[in-house]
């Protein structure tokens, strides 16, 4: 085997001694993002997503084409069947009851099935319902995660209430980012929870702030972070979707929104377990750690 491809040979081995790599470094774990030239949504890792992009993909593309070319052929017979060179004499007809029915009742069906369908899937978003292993056959694992995120200029906190943890995530500038790193997409601290595991989402800002909004689109959560509001949410990341995951603040809130993204990265219960023990000892060690965040947000707010 000559050297190049012996080269070739370890560097194609590459990736997949990453993906294995027992997730101590994080920055090494699979990065679900759009690719160029991606049409479509990004992956679907949750309950969430994978029944919204069932509901876009498998029930409103196909009525949205249907109607589209019901329509483009009925303009086209039109304008050819009924043009004034072969239709000299134009009918009286103004009524017809048998397709007024038609077109008054077909539509309401069609508006009825969407309407049934999206007002199910805005509770299914609100909380997790009882059955939810009946969703994609995967029964989730028995303790839940509580997360709360609070909505800075500009950037995000996450508390774990149930641990006593807390930590900012903030904006790894250009010049910072290491090679893969996606530019304005990078943080800090990425937030970090298990696999398959109902995390409840509790989403305010800072009370004196402005309004923001917590969205990760691979995760079909989209919530706004309201002063004064705790809105709450929940996902289950589903078995086999570990990786880190990239959002945005999706509310203009200011001079800095386009710099507060948000990172997740999802790993095993056994790796968030150390992941979580880790934080805890460094909390420990910094007894203050609210005024890292304090002095970081009189930093960023001017
Ligand atoms: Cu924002």
């Amino acid at each position: 085997m000559s050297k190049a491809k012996t080269l070739a040979a370890a560097l194609s081995s590459l990736p997949l001694i990453l993906l294995v790599a027992p997730g101590a470094a994080y920055a090494q774990m699979v990065n679900h993002m759009p690719h160029d030239w991606q049409m479509g949504f990004q992956v679907a890792a949750t309950d969430i997503t994978h029944e919204t992009f069932w509901f876009h993909d498998d029930v409103l593309m196909p009525i949205v084409i249907a109607i589209a070319l019901l329509v483009t052929v009925l303009m086209i017979y039109a304008m050819i069947r009924f043009r004034a060179k072969a239709n000299p004499v134009p009918t009286r007809t103004t009524h017809n009851t048998a397709l007024e029915v038609i077109w008054t009742v077909v539509p309401t069906i069609i508006v009825a099935i969407i309407g049934i369908i999206s007002v199910r899937l805005v509770y299914f978003q609100d909380a997790p319902p009882a059955d939810l292993a009946a969703y994609s056959g995967v029964a989730p694992e028995p303790n839940e995660v509580v997360l709360k995120v609070t909505g800075n200029r500009w950037f995000w906190e996450y508390e774990y209430p149930e641990e006593g943890v807390s930590f900012a995530s903030i904006l790894v500038e250009d010049a910072d980012l290491k090679p893969g790193q996606p530019r304005l997409l990078t943080v800090d601290n990425p937030v970090v929870i298990p696999v398959n595991t109902v995390i409840r989402l509790q989403v305010t800002a800072n009370p004196q702030d402005v309004i923001h909004s917590w969205t990760i689109p691979s995760f079909g959560v989209k919530v706004d972070a309201i002063p004064g509001r705790l809105n709450e949410r929940w996902f289950r990341v589903l078995p086999g979707m570990e990786g880190r995951y990239h959002g945005q603040c999706s509310e203009l809130c200011g001079m800095r929104h386009a710099f507060m993204p948000i990172e997740v990265d999802v790993v095993s219960v056994p790796e968030y377990k150390a992941w979580l023990a880790k934080q805890k000892g460094e909390a420990d060690a910094s007894p203050s750690p609210k005024t890292t965040t304090v002095a970081l947000n009189t930093g960023r707010a001017e």
